[in-house]
């Protein structure tokens, strides 16, 4: 019912823990740094924060590689200070859903180093060990299993020289995937799942959790480039995903899912797959991240070789989703999160048009059916960052990138363009809270360098500023409590062949919403109903939109929100 589903409601604010706040003066953001600015997720009114991980972790991939799922990495704190968070945010009224990574461990947790030990271990089945490929020799060049190739670059098989079989890893190799055809995994998983729940925890985010089933007869994929192939018919959303979120539902979640929230991050998921998986009568996830929009932008050679939003196309795409899991499933909404580039920097135009471009999408993103996600420092319009070559970044998926890309010829310019455009490190610069030295996230010497535009970029300079970013966020989730057509109206989209505008109408019961943003440079004029110059305009992000008879009038990145009821 309608009661239940809390999280219609609601807005989820994302905390990347490595470099949210710094209690200690490592450099590295912890727990106990988060649960110093509360303050600043209450003050914003967010209802859910969502914790990447923080569990014990070699922190190959930044922790989601987790070599002990039931202990807080040092890095990051004790169990107890992350029992004192967990306190202080339900305090505040607030829920925290923890990161879920179980398609793969680190290499350096027990179950892989049993089952690596030997291939007569117990658990030698709990990850994905096979021989060469037939008349090959361990290590020789294509004795691979299959040719799949890694999300993070090259094979996605790694030799055991000890046992001579290969272990495959969609991710890093320091990222084993675990076998889910084995029951006893699964089984060791909801056992985990449930002492979190024990413990007050009020969900999960469950990372690439459509990969978790293989064809165990491995297949090889359809070539790509370099001898390698794509394995994804092979490995994602197979049916047996159905099965496995039905168990764990079972077996975790039966009895207190009202109060919980459950999001599973999905690449490549379709909206009739998505509405699969959200549909309440199938009892598997509330809601999914779906991909489609933040890869619009990918070019012919992937992620890292960007071409121009087609604004259409993003209206086309996030469109269809709402019509499609519009009456049956839950739409999540987000631009940003630790993996994706700054929107403002991707989207907007974070040079002539900062303030505006990050309201003005803001604006679009928040209004739509479905529950947003704002990624730290989003609510701030940070920024890309300024790295000026390959020794400023840190992430795994540019540095093996970079060091394929190179290794095939493409020249050091070319390759360092896409990943300063897309690279993951642009979401992971440390949180601007103040004009000083380190913005305020560390008094000692931060792990990745603070963008240099926190001196005017920081939340202190926004809090006293009703016209900030901060405050426009604020605002939107502000609307999202208040008024029920934000969170339950239906959804039409207006002028779907507009290159520049982004407009739609959201209805519920008697009350109607008029929400449109000109997301370009250039004056836009759009003809609507002559009934919306009656209504209140319950938001704007400057003077420059305006609502007239039969037209809203836009300025450069102007937004608009109009109610009627
Ligand atoms: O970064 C990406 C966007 O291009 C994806 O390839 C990303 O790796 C994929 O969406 C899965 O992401 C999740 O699992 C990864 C981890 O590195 C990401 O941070 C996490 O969000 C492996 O655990």
């Amino acid at each position: 019912t309608m009661a239940d589903e809390w999280w219609k409601s609601a807005v989820v604010y994302q905390v990347y823990p490595r470099s949210f706040a710094d209690a200690s003066g490592d450099g590295v953001g912890d727990l106990r740094g988060i649960t110093s600015r509360l303050d600043h997720l209450e003050r914003l009114g967010v209802d859910v924060l969502w914790l990447s991980p923080v569990y014990a972790s070699p922190q190959a991939d930044n922790g989601y590689d987790i070599s002990d799922y039931q202990d807080i990495d040092p890095l990051f704190g004790t169990l107890d200070d992350f029992d004192e968070l967990l306190a202080a945010v339900h305090a505040r009224g607030m829920r925290l859903v923890m990161d879920l990574v179980v398609n793969h461990t680190s290499d350096e947790h027990p179950w892989f180093q049993a089952s690596r030990s030997s291939v007569d271990d117990p658990k030698r089945d709990w990850y994905w060990w096979r021989p060469p490929r037939a008349g090959y020799a361990p290590g020789e060049p294509g004795a691979e299993p299959t040719n799949w190739e890694s999300f993070f670059s090259g094979p996605t098989w790694t030799l055991d020289p000890a046992s001579g079989e290969y272990y495959l890893h969609l991710f890093a190799r320091e990222q084993p995937d675990l076998n889910w055809e084995n029951p006893q995994v699964r089984q060791a998983i909801y056992a985990m799942m449930r002492w979190w729940l024990d413990r007050g925890v009020d969900g999960f985010r469950m990372d690439v959790i459509n990969l978790i089933s293989k064809d165990p007869a491995l297949p090889d994929g359809p070539p790509t480039h370099a001898g390698l192939g794509d394995g994804s018919p092979h490995y994602m959303t197979r049916p047996q995903v159905h099965d496995y979120l039905q168990e764990m539902h079972r077996e975790v979640f039966d009895g207190r899912d009202a109060q919980l929230l459950t999001v599973g991050e999905m690449p490549g998921v379709t909206f009739d797959q998505a509405r699969l998986f959200t549909d309440p009568a199938r009892h598997e996830l509330d809601m999914v991240f779906q991909f489609e929009h933040v890869g619009l932008d990918h070019g012919p050679g992937g992620k890292f070789d960007p071409v121009p939003l087609d604004l259409r196309a993003l209206k086309a795409s996030l469109g269809r989703w709402q019509t499609e899991l519009g009456d049956v499933g839950w739409n999540s909404l987000y631009w940003n999160n630790h993996d994706q580039p700054r929107v403002v920097s991707r989207f907007g135009d974070d040079e002539h048009w900062w303030r505006e471009s990050a309201t003005a999408l803001a604006t679009v993103l928040h209004l739509h059916r479905g529950t947003p996600y704002v990624y730290q420092g989003e609510e701030l319009g940070m920024t890309n960052a300024p790295f000026a070559g390959i020794e400023d970044l840190r992430d795994v998926e540019s540095l093996n990138y970079w060091a394929q890309a190179t290794a095939l010829g493409h020249s050091s310019a070319d390759v360092l363009r896409g990943v300063r455009a897309m690279g993951r490190d642009n979401a992971r610069t440390p949180v601007q809270w103040d004009g000083t030295e380190q913005a305020g996230f560390t008094t000692g010497e931060p792990w990745l360098a603070v963008n240099p535009n926190h001196t005017w970029l920081n939340a202190a300079a926004q809090y006293d500023d009703p016209a900030s970013v901060f405050h426009h966020y604020r605002q939107l989730i502000e609307l999202r409590h208040r008024l029920p057509v934000v969170a339950h109206g239906d959804f039409t989209m207006l002028h779907a062949e507009h290159p520049s505008a982004y407009a739609y109408e959201r209805r519920h019961l008697g009350a109607r919403l008029l929400v449109a943003a000109n997301l370009s440079a250039s004056p836009v004029r759009l003809e609507v109903a002559a009934e919306w110059a009656a209504g209140d305009v319950v938001l704007t992000n400057g003077p420059s939109a305006q609502v007239r008879d039969g037209a809203v009038e836009l300025g450069p990145w102007a937004a608009i929100v109009v109610l009627i009821d």
